[in-house]
């Protein structure tokens, strides 16, 4: 049929996906050495507990990937919104950057909702968006106003073809359903995966002087990153690992130039949210094309390699006890460094982190489940025992307790999103020196701001809404309740 020869949204997804880490491959030889560490790392775990995974975790896991990218204007993010949304990419999660770590920017991560889209490909890209706002010096402001003016980071092709895409889809979409794509010929759909790579790109020259560079790194080096160039380079591709303390070994023991400390949660035996650990920022020759005396050179630091692991996702509940137990991380180190009147060491810092969770977050499926601190999955596993038990309630604890007497089954649901303090951590850990401490503000860029007027313009941009991460995961779960409850023929509602 003539449906059958046009491409989804999930295929779309998939090949930009393959596609853009070819190209980061070629960009920055590294991240192959890291795909190859991860490739064999995972099959051994896979091949150690093979039951520790799913079978649907064990097919993605070789495809996944998050990127990341940065963007100088509203008007260069919806671009960016109503290209991801012909991928089934959607705007998730609001991150404030300027409010956690005190970096002139804010972002949304673009990824596929819904299990099945997840299941095929959970493809997503961390976006962020510089504040301009936040600039308080007016001569830099207005050199990053002009140059952002100035370029065109979409090809007028690609915007072509976003358009006849477009066109032909269907109008509200929840992006939950997966959509052929009735716009583009089998063709046009692979020439615009090629023409949206090129958006990220990198590019060796910029327009901008060695001077204006320097002038606007002084107000902050991402901001050096966001405006010098025609483009918002992909800065790192992430594949995710089933094992993530021996992939930071292996590297260290490859003299990978690597982060000291992996950022997140400890290791537990119940993994929650995402551990992550990265090596450093390479320095990059970049051609400085502005001056009128002709060409200069210097060098340019944004592009590095990360890897992540990922556990469970967490309810409200224990999203909060997360972050009271980091902040007693931090208590304990603050006390432990006063006290030695040296800094910690890397395997002090892990030691303390491993106790405050040792004492604070349970680490066994069902105290997880009883203190409703994750979100499962829950499927019938014993339908006689089932419905004897499912007669009363549903809460937590009876969910619990169906669970542990093995009359229904719960999976845990993978984090799909971002933690703001690990990616503050990754984003420090990869400017210049200068910048590096965590509540560090440079003196150019302004204190006082509007979170909500902020939160809006980011929210307006991406059209109109950013979904909740929390309200994806509880009816994730509660979906997989309802079937529960319909095939035991009860009323749970
Ligand atoms: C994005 C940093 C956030 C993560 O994994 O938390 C991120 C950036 O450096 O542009 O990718
Ligand atoms: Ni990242």
């Amino acid at each position: 049929s003539r449906r059958s020869k046009r491409v989804t949204s999930t295929q779309l997804r998939a090949l930009l996906a393959s596609s853009m880490s070819s190209m980061y491959q070629t960009e920055v030889p590294l991240y192959g050495e890291l795909l190859d560490i991860i490739r064999t790392v995972n099959a051994s775990c896979i091949r150690r507990s093979p039951h520790a995974v799913s079978d649907d975790e064990i097919s993605r896991l070789n495809v996944e990937r998050h990127g990341a990218i940065r963007v100088g204007t509203p008007q260069e993010l919806a671009l960016l919104a109503r290209i991801f949304g012909v991928f089934g990419m959607m705007p998730v999660g609001y991150y404030d950057l300027w409010k956690d770590a005190g970096l002139p920017i804010h972002a949304t991560a673009f990824r596929p909702v819904g299990a099945d889209n997840l299941a095929r490909n959970p493809f997503r890209i961390f976006c962020s968006l510089l504040r301009i706002d936040l600039i308080a010096d007016a001569t830099t402001r207005e050199l990053a106003q002009r140059l952002l003016a100035s370029r065109q980071i979409v090809s007028d092709r690609c915007i072509e073809l976003l358009t006849k895409a477009e066109a032909a889809l269907p109008p509200a979409r929840s992006g939950v359903d997966e959509v052929a794509i009735e716009g583009l010929t089998r063709v046009e759909a692979i020439e615009f995966v090629e023409r949206v790579v090129d958006i990220f790109a990198w590019h060796s020259d910029t327009p901008v002087s060695l001077c204006e560079y320097q002038l606007l790194s002084r107000t902050h080096p991402l901001v050096a990153d966001i405006v010098s160039f025609r483009g918002p380079h992909i800065n790192h591709l992430t594949p995710r690992t089933l094992d993530i303390d021996e992939v930071q070994s292996s590297m260290i023991a490859r003299g990978i130039d690597a982060k000291q400390v992996v950022e997140g949660p400890p290791p537990r035996h119940c993994p929650v949210y995402l551990r992550q650990t990265s090596f450093h920022a390479l320095s990059e020759r970049v051609s400085f094309l502005g001056a009128p005396e002709g060409v200069e050179h210097g060098q340019h630091k944004a592009r590095f390699g990360e890897i992540e692991a990922r556990g469970q996702a967490l309810t409200r509940r224990g999203a909060r006890l997360y972050d009271e137990l980091m902040a007693r991380t931090a208590r304990v180190k603050k006390a432990a460094e006063s006290q030695a009147s040296t800094p910690l060491g890397t395997k002090e810092c892990e030691r303390i982190l491993v106790q405050v969770f040792r004492d604070g977050f349970v680490d066994d499926v069902h105290g997880m489940m009883r203190g409703a601190l994750g979100f499962f999955m829950y499927t019938v596993r014993d339908g006689a025992l089932a419905k004897t038990m499912a007669a009363g309630t549903h809460d937590s604890a009876s969910l619990a307790a169906m669970v542990e007497a093995g009359a229904l089954a719960a999976e845990p649901i993978t984090y799909e999103d971002f933690l703001p303090a690990s990616a503050a951590g990754i984003f420090q850990s990869n400017l210049p020196q200068t910048t590096a401490s965590a509540a560090h503000k440079p003196e150019h860029v302004v204190a006082e701001c509007d979170e909500s007027a902020a939160r809006n313009r980011l929210e307006h941009a991406v059209g109109g809404t950013i979904l909740d991460y929390f309200a994806l995961y509880a009816e994730q779960q509660a979906l997989s309740l309802r079937t529960v409850a319909a095939q035991l023929n009860v009323d749970w509602t």
